[in-house]
Formats: structure tokens, sequence, C-alpha cells
């Protein structure tokens, strides 16, 4: 039998999409296409070329239903290889994306098939996993509706993201050379900051007491919500009276973000695409990688309600704002009053999944220390940075894992396991059934346990998903048959 790995390959080595057909029954409609593109976005008044997950028809990324399969034709348009990441789907592991672990990347002008079912609904999306093109904004929505979705509620996706016109290599050689590029931002540490930053085998106890933690490594030139910033916002017409939901994703390359309703109450209803009880409130954080579901009852009254994203320990704020009636739009400086704090886990230590894992003692333990320091711009899992000489950590199917966090550096890492939804279970020695989800932020000095049923065999990354930590070695995978 071909294994899947040579059936993609086979595809992507050729054009040839017979394979695919012969598999396809042919009452079954063709498979959804979606082509890496190159496109141009104006930022700060400048073109800025960049690329972009479309369908023929011009629609970002893919929304589909959950019991359908995932059929989609990926051709690569650019001419560059890539390869793209379903993230938060549990698809076969030689479906899931990630160049050199997955499969290869698809080479320019060749397409790969994928063919799998939708577990459940929820928001999520898909990004690039090959080189820095996320950076380029690599990355698209995925959503999969299902019970959840009400006829009389208007679905908003917002998509966040961090733009430089610095070419990312060019960041990333920049981060390795000083630690402190010349793009470094405002909350970057001067050298009296500096002392003890993250010194090789320096050991923090998990919840001792931290100075400030070192916050966004890269200075960027826009905050996008949807392409946009704020000084030309997506204008997004909603009815007054009516519920929304909000379907926010944070396809940044490195920035996180506290979501600020305003004078909007919200429902946060699900995080990652998966259902928690609900929460109420008007600032949600989220970090790179994180989706928040959240409803809104959108007031009788014309008013324009700025749904606005806070740069986490900055003044940078980008948004949308939600039109009700013919209401004016006044114009929100992308600089905010004042910094906003560090991302906490004071929300995820409230959230409680609405279907958690069933209670069950683990039978393996990983424990995973986050290492490494700025200078040199060097990032590990236990003191070592991947190569692909690092053996995969073991696990056994129908296991119950649990994956222990320890944040041994001075920067948050959002981590983020592939191929499997996980559970938060325990936040610095506090058992609790958390939400369920795909990408988990561990803040400096933290210890975040998370907990998942090994029920998808193959070979995984598990990674901070912060694009120059990825890339300088904090990642590693895992595998079992
Ligand atoms: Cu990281």
């Amino acid at each position: 039998m071909l294994s899947r790995r040579a059936f993609l390959s086979a595809l992507a080595a050729s054009s040839a999409g017979t394979l695919a057909r012969a598999q396809t029954s042919v009452k079954e409609a063709p498979p959804t296409v979606l082509r890496i593109e190159r496109r141009s976005i104006e930022v700060n008044g400048k073109p800025a070329s960049v690329f972009g997950v479309r369908q023929p028809d011009g629609t970002f990324g893919i929304r589909t239903e959950v019991g359908k399969r995932f059929r989609v034709r990926l051709e690569n348009k650019i001419d560059e290889p890539s390869l793209i990441h379903w993230h938060g789907l549990t698809p076969p592991w030689q479906q899931d994306g990630v160049p050199g672990i997955s499969g290869p990347p698809i080479p320019p002008g060749a397409s790969a098939d994928y063919d799998f079912p939708l577990r459940f609904g929820g928001t999520f999306w898909m990004h690039s996993h090959q080189g820095f093109q996320e950076q380029l904004l690599m990355a698209a929505p995925l959503i999969i509706h299902d019970q959840r979705d009400r006829a009389d509620q208007q679905e908003v996706i917002i998509m966040l993201a961090d733009f430089s016109f610095t070419p990312p290599e060019q960041i990333f050689a920049e981060l390795k050379k000083s630690g402190m590029p010349s793009m470094s931002g405002a909350a970057s540490p001067g050298p009296a900051t500096m002392k003890g930053m993250g010194t090789p085998g320096t050991t923090m106890a998990p919840g001792m007491a931290m100075d400030k933690p070192d916050l966004n490594d890269v200075k960027y030139d826009a905050l996008l919500a949807n392409d946009r910033t704020l000084a030309d916002p997506a204008v997004v017409k909603v009815e007054p009276g009516g519920r929304v939901l909000l379907r926010v994703i944070n396809s940044s390359s490195m920035s996180a973000f506290h979501v600020d309703l305003g004078a909007l109450d919200g429902e946060l209803i699900a995080v990652d695409g998966f259902r928690t009880v609900p929460v109420t409130g008007r600032r949600f954080p989220i970090t790179v990688a994180q989706r928040l579901d959240i409803r809104l009852a959108i007031p009788r009254a014309a008013a324009a309600h700025p749904v606005l994203a806070l740069l986490e320990g900055e003044n940078k704020q980008t948004g949308i704002i939600l039109r009700a009636g013919d209401a004016p739009i006044a114009r929100i400086s992308d600089t905010a009053n004042m910094a906003s704090p560090a991302l906490t886990l004071d929300l995820e230590r409230r959230l409680r999944a609405l279907e958690p894992l069933k209670p069950r003692k683990a039978n393996r333990v990983h424990t995973l220390n986050l290492t490494g320091e700025m200078a040199g711009y060097r990032w590990s899992l236990n003191n070592v940075s991947w190569s692909k000489d690092v053996p995969p950590l073991p696990l056994a199917q129908g296991e119950r894992v649990e994956l222990i966090f320890i944040n041994q550096t001075r920067m948050p890492h959002p981590m983020h396991l592939h191929g499997h939804e996980f559970q938060v279970v325990e936040i610095d020695g506090k058992r609790f059934a958390g939400a369920v989800r795909d990408t988990v932020l561990v803040p400096p000095g933290r210890r975040v346990v998370v907990a998942f049923d090994a029920n998808n065999p193959g070979l995984w990354a598990l990674h901070c998903h912060l694009l120059y930590h990825l890339e300088a070695g904090m990642f590693t995978t895992l595998r079992y048959v």
C-alpha cells in the first residue's frame, strides 16, 4: 500500500490528481481548492508584498461544517516551496503540514491533497510552517461551523497579525546577532535590565517573583486586524439589537494582545475552538496562535463599537469597528494612552471546559523546561535546541499523557501541540479541570500542566509558537505508533 507520505509527495512531485480521484467516490463534490499566493496590501500608506491562502474566488481560508470531511487541494502558486499547517485540527500525521516532520514541502507549481474527517467544530486557522512565511501573512481562517452557530447570529472574524517592512530573515539575523536588534521595541530591555536574563542553566523556581518580563523581541511597523491598521480599519456592519459571534484569531508571529470590547460586555464561549463555561467580560487575553469565540449583544441604538487588540506590555493597538446603524465612525489612534500589562494566567485559571477530558491518572509524564537566552537568541526545550538528531519524546497509543511546561526564561512562551487537543489541568501546583485547547501560554517562572489522550498515532510537532523562538530551536517532536 502506498503510504500517505508517498502519496502526498507523489502528488507534490507531479501534477497528478489521479490518485486522489481514484480514492474519491463519484458522488463527492470536488475538493476545495486553496492557493498559496503572493498578494499586495497597503500598510501605513506603503505597498507591501505578502502571502495569502485563498480559494479561486478570493475567499481567505475555509468555512466548513463539523462532520464533513476536510477535502482540500492545496496549490503552491508562489516561487518557493511551501506547506500549510491546519492549526488545531487532528488529521492523520502525514497531513499535518509541517515540512520535514509531516512530509516534504510543496514545490512551486505543484499541489497536495488532503482528506480527513472533521471531528469537532470551532475557530481554527491555517498557516505556513515553512521558514518565515508566516511573518509575511501566510495565514487564513479555518472555521468549522457546528451547533453553536445560530441563524440569528452574525459571524465576524478578526485576524490579528504583526507586520514589518524588514524581511523576516533580516529580523531573525539581527535577533541572533545581538539578542537586542535595532528594531527592538520600547519594552525591550536596555543593558541595565539585561542582567540575569536567562543565562544558560539558570533555573527559576515555579511561582517565584519575577521582575518585569521580557516582551516583544521585535518592534513591528504595524499591527493588523484583517490586514488593516486603525488608520483605515475594517468596518463591519452589524444589526442594532443583533447578536454577533466574534471569532478572534491571533495569527501574529510574535505578538500577544488584550482583546478590548470597550463598553460592550462579551461572553467568551470557546477558546482555541473548544467550548468553555461562558465567562463574561470586556477584556480577554490572547497569545500567539490562540483563538477566542466571543458572543456580543449589540445595543439597539445606532453606534460604532470598536473591538480593539492591545499589544501586551506596550501602548500599540489595532482593531476593527462594528457599525450598528448609520453611526459616525471616529478615528481611533493606533497608540493607546497607556501601556497594557503583560498577559497573565488569571483567565486561564478561571476557564472550565464544557466537555473536559474524562478524569484519569496519567500513564506518562514528560517535563519540558522552556529554556534559552536572549543573548545569541538561543531557545530550547530542556536546554536542547531542535535538530533532526533530537529523538522524539516517547509515548504509546491509548495513554493519558501529561506535559509539564516549566518556563525558566524571562519571556512568555505560547506552547502548541500538534494533532491533539489538550486540557489545562494544573497551574503552579493547583489542579483543576481547565480549558481544552491547543495552545497554552506559559509566562516566565510559571508551571503549566496539560493532559491529552494519545489517540492519533504518528510523528507530531510540539513547540513554542513565537516564530523566531521556534526557528531558533524551541521545538521538539513526539512519536507513537
Ligand atoms: Cu518561545
